[in-house]
């Protein structure tokens, strides 16, 4: 149910008490009452249909309706952005959610507008009111909040860029903002310990964004009491020197003071004034969920003392002390509440099921493919015949794609040119752009609001740009070196691929990640040399490229930039400025489709199939090979490694009956061993030989050059393999 609307509510008349204290009407305080105990009885169903084993999962706002429901009530609905957690039935339903919405989900019906049948009950979502599809992980979503108000801002800054466009991912994002608009962020105080909490107040507080933080207090983090997640004992006192913020503390389980802190709180932000963080201490009578059972830790008179602070009761008892109801009133109302909700559970136990054939749907964009026929252009006929580093087109792609789209924004550690520009726009330093370079330049031609350094934090860096995605932009974000980028693996794994599919096609975030990857640097060591990229090609919902020279990169990252999926976009370091594959510049509009392979070179005798800096390796030995014993190598560069081009690996092995996989990355549970094993598969009747694998060893890279030499495969160890495969 929709909270009332401004001018009615001017015209009602208020109490005596709450005019001064809250300044909500009679009538918006008894819908404030009729929201907490829709809340409960909603919460008090589910928990009946899963005894009757109807839904499969529960976990109930108990407790924290009255801090819920003045949020909800202190903004507007499709206006403001919400990054709800799975406590937060009370908001969601004064947003406007309905009962009924929230049933499907529980039971998992394919008319479940959150997910289709995807996520557990209380993972809201609603594209209409802006309340944007959550995961399960605790404080990822305070990063997608900041990353959604910086969208806010540079859409106000920048009305132009929010104009729709044909042939690329703009097509299909309708950008909205106002300029005001606060984003609503909620988590619960154990889950204030998580690291991407901590990076979000960062940026929130730097950015002076307009983002709401509310803590829900409800001293426990499943069995886990308050003291031992937060030391002290109370986030608001370690928060408090955040500057640019606007601080509350309250009783959460008060409706009247929980909604003047959050009015004012969001006045704060609305204003412009910075973020505010609202810190309420609420109550769990539920248990954490129903899977848990709190008596196991928790005394009968600590829950008691709980019981005597429960809202639902506070707030009736107040109603009826100061007049606004009487008992009859309060029955009347909560019988209606009763029967709506029953009325709900009745519909959605009959609900249709999602179908099976329903499952892959929008894992990617149903819209724009990366694979689409639109991305196969030709080089255009160039004026420079001038041959390029890997390293100039990626840079000269990026200008490009900024020139075209303003919407294309590039940060990460060290990628502007400097973060203090008094010195560069007075010409007196030239400017960093990147530690390998390749972002240099663009800040000073696009300005510091599409080029800026982010604080050193890779989760900060790929949760902002879900969030700036999710509102339409195109965020193109740096992660210094691949061997860091597990600071963002929880974003990389359980947001950025699953925001489409676990939204059934609702939200989106199409951005592009770019990490230098890769070794054979000689004393890059550890931390300088790692692959992996069979981690997130094992991750669905992502793409992953990896060119091996320069035009193959400016073509794909164009493609990617372009298209409506993440990608995951991998430069090997070593060859960012190799004399191997450079190429003149081929204009503005070269892309290259994903999925599409590269013949590297024709050969009869068998196939290499390979990808990255393996690929100059194994031509080099094919070479060599040839020219010694007459053996024709056919090396296929795969180029994209999800989606990866199986016809061109099929018809060559058709043709050449023995094949090698060969990559950087260790030998085991490799890239190598999922197309290996496809090989086996499908294509044993075409095969002379058994598929051989050449990678490196199942160890990481050593800083020592001839251990480096050793671990990594060398062409003398594919020159061996092919020798060997040939002669099977
Ligand atoms: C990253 C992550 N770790 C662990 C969990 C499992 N888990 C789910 S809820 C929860 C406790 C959260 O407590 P708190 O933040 O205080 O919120 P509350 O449930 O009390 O409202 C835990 C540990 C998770 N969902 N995500």
């Amino acid at each position: 149910m929709a909270r009332q609307s401004g001018s009615s509510v001017q015209e009602n008349k208020k109490t005596a008490v709450d005019v001064a204290e809250s300044s909500l009407t009679r009538e918006q305080l008894v819908e404030f009452y009729r929201l907490m105990y829709l809340s409960r009885r909603t919460d008090d169903r589910e928990i009946v249909l899963k005894r009757q084993q109807k839904i499969f999962f529960q976990v109930s706002c108990a407790g924290h309706e009255a801090l819920l429901v003045a949020a909800g009530m202190a903004m507007k609905p499709g206006y403001d952005w919400f990054f709800p957690y799975y406590r937060d039935r009370a908001i969601c339903l004064t947003l406007g959610n309905t009962v009924e919405e929230q049933l499907l989900q529980a039971v998992g019906a394919a008319d479940d507008i959150a997910s289709g049948g995807r996520q557990m009950p209380s993972h809201w979502s609603n594209k209409r009111l802006n309340i944007v599809t959550p995961s399960s992980s605790t404080a990822t979503q305070c990063l997608h909040a900041v990353g959604c108000a910086e969208a806010g801002r540079f859409f106000t800054r920048h009305p132009e860029a929010a104009k729709k466009h044909q042939g690329d991912y703009r097509d299909f994002k309708d950008v909205t903002f106002h300029g005001d608009e606060v984003v609503y962020v909620s988590i619960g105080e154990g889950s204030t310990s998580q690291g991407e909490f901590w990076e979000s107040l960062n940026t929130a507080s730097n950015g002076k964004l307009p983002v709401l933080y509310v803590v829900e207090d409800n001293g426990y983090a499943i069995s886990t009491p308050v003291e031992v997640n937060t030391p002290g004992g109370n986030i608001s006192k370690l928060v408090a020197n955040f500057p640019n913020f606007h601080f509350a503390e309250v009783d959460g389980t008060d409706p009247i003071e929980s909604y003047k802190a959050m009015a004012e709180a969001v006045a704060y932000c609305r204003a412009g004034k910075g973020p505010a963080l609202v810190h309420g201490h609420v109550i769990r009578p539920y248990s954490h969920s129903l899977s848990d059972d709190e008596r196991l830790y928790r005394s009968a008179e600590e829950l008691a003392a709980d019981a005597a602070r429960d809202p639902i009761s506070r707030m009736q008892m107040w109603l009826l002390r100061e007049g606004i109801l009487d008992a009859d009133a309060i029955n009347k109302l909560e019988q209606q509440v009763d029967e709506e909700v029953q009325r709900a559970a009745d519909r959605a136990v009959m609900a249709t099921l999602p179908t099976v054939a329903s499952i892959t749907k929008h894992l990617y964009s149903e819209d724009l493919s990366p694979m689409d026929p639109r991305f196969a252009t030709e080089p255009a006929a160039t004026a420079d015949p001038t041959e390029r580093t890997m390293a100039d087109l990626i840079n000269c792609c990026l200008k490009d794609e900024m020139r075209r789209d303003e919407r294309v924004v590039v940060f990460g550690e060290d990628v502007a040119d400097a973060s203090r520009d008094e010195a560069l726009l007075a010409g007196k330093v030239k400017g960093k752009g990147g530690v390998f370079k390749l972002t240099a330049g663009l800040q000073t031609e696009f300005g510091s609001e599409r080029c800026f350094n982010s604080p050193l934090a890779e989760a900060n860096i790929t949760g902002r740009a879900i969030g700036m995605a999710l509102r339409g932009m195109k965020p193109v974000v740096e992660i210094q070196f691949f061997d860091y980028i597990w600071p963002a693996m929880h974003q990389m794994r359980n947001e950025l691929p699953l925001v489409r599919w676990r939204s059934n096609g609702e939200f989106s975030c199409p951005l592009v990640m770019r990490v230098p990857i890769g070794g054979y640097l000689t004393g890059g060591s550890i931390y300088h040399s790692q692959s992996g990229e069979s981690i997130f090609t094992h991750t669905p919902g992502v793409r992953i490229v990896m060119p091996s020279n320069a035009l193959d990169a400016l073509g794909l990252l164009r493609t990617a930039i372009r298209c409506d999926d993440p990608v995951i976009f991998l430069e090997h370091k070593r060859l960012y400025r190799e004399t191997f594959g450079r190429a003149p510049y081929p204009g503005p509009e070269y892309c290259i489709p994903f999925g599409k392979a590269k013949i590297v070179r024709q050969g009869k005798d068998l196939t290499v199939v390979t990808y990255g800096a393996v690929v100059p390796r194994a031509l080099q030995a094919a070479q060599k090979l040839h020219r010694e014993t007459g053996i024709d190598v056919e090396l296929i560069d795969l180029r994209s490694l999800t989606p990866y081009d199986w016809e061109a690996i099929a018809e060559s092995v058709k043709k050449t009956n023995r094949v090698i996989v060969a990559h950087e990355d260790m030998l085991s549970w490799g890239y190598g061993a999922e197309i290996a094993a496809r090989i086996g598969d499908e294509l044993f009747h075409d095969l002379d030989a058994p598929v051989r694998r050449v990678a490196a060893m199942d160890t990481f890279v050593a800083y020592q050059p001839v251990l480096e030499d050793a671990i990594l495969p060398q062409p003398e160890d594919l020159y061996r393999a092919m020798h060997e495969l040939a002669a099977f």
